[in-house]
């Protein structure tokens, strides 16, 4: 079916895509009904994963890669999940001035997405906004999301190239790391490397990945993102990775995982909705109890639905 705004999304009109992306946001029926008709032209940009404490360097970092993409003649697409919290409150306005090359090119398009609470900043809606970039022709596609303890896992699924960036004096290092975040990196970039402690956090990650006994060892790079420094050799391994991926049929499987995530999100959120409508009423009653002092939490829950989460395999 004709679809005059996915028509002019597809052609790269860049109110067209603000549009869309406007409205994959909001979640509702128009915004399912592009997504339906992009498609089609979905799956043909690169899609890059930044994420990292806050902080650490990440918008500088993207700012100087994006020049490079820029100056080999690709359109870049930039989804920012601001984390609206107290601390990074100013993101938004920061993010101007360090990315301040890349506003006002046309050839770069930057979204700025709140995070709504979801685990590591990656909501339903930050993957729709990507989707509507790469049917625009954006490549890269770009997430950057602030991830702090669990939540960088979650960006896992929005990328085929998962960088992961931190900085001496941000977070307790290695440990920092243990959440999920070494799992998830295919590239571990030190950045801040002008600093004191930069050479000594990057031997500790190295000498964390020796010790893994599965899985990829994510390469770690040095980069000063405030001089550019570092930054060519990124690019070059954000490049290989995908290649490598690519060649080694892992394109597919991440796409798929992906997908999978995303199938099961959806899902999960209609199922959410519903219960909570259907049972409004008995969870006010419930809770007015708990408050009481009548009632336990646990036993509010089993009023409320009976699923019990199988038990863990004894060993
Ligand atoms: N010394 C030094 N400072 C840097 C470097 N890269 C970035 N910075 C500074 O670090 C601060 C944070 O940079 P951002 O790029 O906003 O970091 P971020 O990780 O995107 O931050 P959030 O999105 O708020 O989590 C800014 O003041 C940058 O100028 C670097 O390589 N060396
Ligand atoms: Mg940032």
């Amino acid at each position: 079916m004709a679809d005059p705004l996915a028509d002019a999304v597809r052609a790269g009109d860049p109110r067209a895509v603000a549009r869309a992306i406007s409205l994959v946001e909001d979640g509702g029926a128009a915004g399912a009904t592009v997504l339906a008709a992009l498609s089609g032209a979905v799956g043909r940009a690169h899609r890059i994963g930044i994420t990292g404490p806050p902080g650490v360097g990440k918008s500088t970092l993207l700012a100087a890669l994006g020049q490079r993409w820029r100056a080999a003649g690709r359109r870049v697409g930039i989804v920012a999940v601001d984390p609206t919290s107290p601390f990074t409150g100013g993101a938004l306005l920061g993010d101007r001035v360090r990315m301040g090359a890349l506003y006002g090119d046309p050839g770069v398009f930057i979204r700025s997405l709140a995070s709504r609470g979801a685990l590591g900043g990656v909501s339903a809606g930050t993957h729709d906004a990507a989707d509507v970039l790469d049917a625009a022709g954006f490549d890269p596609v770009v997430v950057e999301t602030v991830g702090v303890g669990q939540g960088e896992v979650a960006v896992a699924a929005v990328a085929d190239t998962v960088v992961v960036v931190v900085a001496p004096g941000h977070g307790d290092g290695v440990q920092a790391m243990k959440g999920g975040l070494l799992e998830t990196a295919d590239l571990l970039v030190v950045n801040q490397a002008d600093r004191e402690g930069a050479e000594g956090l990057a031997a500790e990650l190295r000498a964390a990945i020796e010790l893994r006994e599965r899985g990829r060892r994510p390469d770690v790079l040095l980069t000063t993102a405030s001089e550019g420094r570092g930054v060519a050799e990124l690019a070059a391994a954000i490049d290989a990775h995908r290649r490598d991926l690519a060649a080694a049929g892992g394109l597919g499987a991440r796409r798929a995982e992906r997908a999978l995530a995303r199938v099961r999100d959806e899902v999960d959120r209609r199922r959410a909705r519903a219960f909570w409508t259907a049972r409004a009423g008995d969870l006010a009653r419930l809770v007015a109890e708990v408050v009481d002092g009548r009632m336990t939490v646990a036993a509010a829950a089993d009023r409320l639905d009976d699923v019990r989460p199988p038990e863990p395999p004894r060993s």
